[in-house]
């Protein structure tokens, strides 16, 4: 008697207990609530093992599966984009395998194997090369442009130099200088050295577009920054560095001086260009429409960006916002979790990856286009750039990988390029003083390349 009451107790008590999960279940599938919620109740979606509840009814189990994220067949292309419930899930196309030393160890002989191979220039345009004569050049809508203090006039300097003799002596487009102070007359005499005859515009940032928000609560900010700081983020308690990137993630393509232009190709102090460029890089982007174009991908510092992608899906979850979401994104390798998922776990589920920004060749027309910029303005009123130090790489990256077709994201695999401690070097005739294939200056740094996940998982397209 006892024995078959306490059974009937279990029975009673597990039901409730599957009750309760599925009831969980049902309000983390409202996707407004799963991103405010704890991150590792994903795991919860993991498939159930029903075998010791032999009693459980057909029709429970069909419903719990229903609500089980990995089993939505809606889900198998990896997202759902529809109004509240845009949702995006890792599904591992390539079948990838292993710890993430064994994915690091995989994807670096598979980066080596490829850069080794020779290439010679995109083959997916007809390129244009340098004129005989410069004088009746028809430009693309392009600029060069540099966002720079007075105080790095040699490393910009070397920079220029290099930028001027790969590329720009040869297409002569305008350089745009632009700094939060005015430019001293010893730092546009020596500019115009390097960049010879090509025209040269100098920009002061009016403070209001530069300065940190008055919204910005002063006490929260120095807390945040000091937690940074103690864990040892370069640049963490640096105002003007907070100020840089909110600057490049949202404001610079609205200055004033840039609006008589399409395109820029963004340049940093103290970067190496490898490559004696052949071809027009701006017209390849006129004649293709691509949006952006970038050398190096990689991972990104975690605590920098712990609620960028979670307030992303916030913003994406509201009102008609799923609507800018590009079906063809680049969305796989943004939530990938297998070589650094440390990284995804701290960052709310973003894989950190992204396109390293201080190379970057882009369209200001998809940044000042609505999909873009009303993100940007959700971003900014959260307070992120400055309670934590989202950087303008992550957030033009998930801009592009969100809003614009895979197709528009281009990989300049044939300029060969350095910025401390990663390069870019590809095996083409034109490049040389780089290492082919050889990806950082520090051997345990291997494991920071995303660009065999871009190219895998999100399946782009080769075009050399
Ligand atoms: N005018 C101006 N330019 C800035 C300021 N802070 C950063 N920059 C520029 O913004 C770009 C990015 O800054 P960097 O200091 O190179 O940042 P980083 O590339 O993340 O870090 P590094 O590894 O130090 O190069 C560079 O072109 C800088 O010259 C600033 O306060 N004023
Ligand atoms: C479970 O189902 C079996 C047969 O389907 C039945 O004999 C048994 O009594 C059920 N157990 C409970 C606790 O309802
Ligand atoms: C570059 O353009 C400027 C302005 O149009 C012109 O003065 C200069 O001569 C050009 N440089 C060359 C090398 O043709
Ligand atoms: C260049 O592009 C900008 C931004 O789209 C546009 O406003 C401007 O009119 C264009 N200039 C030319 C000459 O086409
Ligand atoms: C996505 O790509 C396919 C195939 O290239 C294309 O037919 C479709 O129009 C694209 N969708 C959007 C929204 O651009
Ligand atoms: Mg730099």
């Amino acid at each position: 008697m006892v024995t078959l009451r306490k059974r009937k107790l279990l029975y009673v008590v597990t039901t409730l207990a599957i009750t309760v999960i599925l009831l969980l279940q049902l309000t983390i599938v409202n996707h407004r609530q799963l991103i405010n919620e704890d991150w590792s109740f994903k795991s919860l979606s993991d498939k159930f093992d029903f075998s010791y509840l032999p009693n459980l009814s057909e029709n429970l189990k069909a419903s719990y599966n229903l609500l089980n994220l990995q089993s939505n067949p809606r889900l198998e292309k990896g997202y759902i984009l529809e109004p509240n419930n845009v949702r995006f899930e890792f599904v591992n196309n390539v079948e990838r395998k292993g710890n993430p030393t064994e994915v690091v160890s995989e994807i670096t002989k598979k980066y080596q194997g490829m850069m080794k191979e020779e290439v010679l220039m995109p083959k997916d345009a007809v390129l244009v090369p340098p004129p005989s004569d410069l004088s009746s050049y028809e430009h693309a809508n392009a600029t060069i442009v540099a966002l720079v203090r007075n105080a790095e006039l040699s490393k910009i300097g070397q920079s220029i130099k290099r930028f001027h003799k790969s590329f720009n002596s040869k297409f002569n487009y305008t350089y745009t200088f632009i700094n939060d102070q005015p430019f001293t007359e010893k730092f546009k005499t020596r500019i115009r050295k390097y960049t010879e005859t090509a025209p040269v515009e100098f920009v002061t940032v009016d403070p209001q577009i530069w300065d940190k928000p008055s919204f910005i609560d002063a006490e929260k900010e120095a807390r945040e920054m000091e937690i940074m700081h103690k864990h040892d983020i370069a640049y963490a308690k640096q105002g003007s560095y907070h100020n840089m990137c909110r600057f490049y993630s949202g404001q610079f393509y609205n200055l004033p001086e840039l609006q008589k232009y399409k395109y820029y190709w963004r340049i940093e102090p103290q970067v190496q260009f490898y490559t004696d460029v052949q071809y027009d890089i701006f017209k390849y982007m006129e004649a293709t429409e691509k949006v952006y174009g970038f050398t190096i991908s990689l991972y990104d510092i975690e605590e920098t960006v712990k609620s960028l992608w979670p307030e992303t899906l916030k913003y994406l979850n509201k009102g008609d916002n799923y609507k800018y979401v590009n079906e063809n994104g680049s969305f796989q390798w943004l939530i990938e979790n297998l070589q650094n998922p440390g990284k995804n776990k701290v960052a709310g589920g973003y894989s950190t990856c992204h396109f390293w920004s201080n190379f970057e060749i882009g369209d200001m027309d998809f940044f000042r286009g609505e999909a873009y910029n009303n993100w940007f303005k959700y971003l900014d009123s959260t307070g992120g750039f400055y309670y934590e130090r989202w950087g303008d790489a992550p957030v033009h990256s998930i801009g592009v990988s969100l809003f614009a077709d895979k197709s528009k994201i281009h990989w300049f695999r044939d300029l060969g390029y350095n910025h401390d401690p990663y390069y870019n070097c590809a095996r083409t005739p034109f490049t040389r003083s780089c290492n082919v294939g050889k990806f950082t200056r520090w051997e345990h740094l291997n494991d920071q390349n995303c660009l065999m996940n871009w190219l895998e998982y999100d399946e782009i397209k080769d075009v050399y």
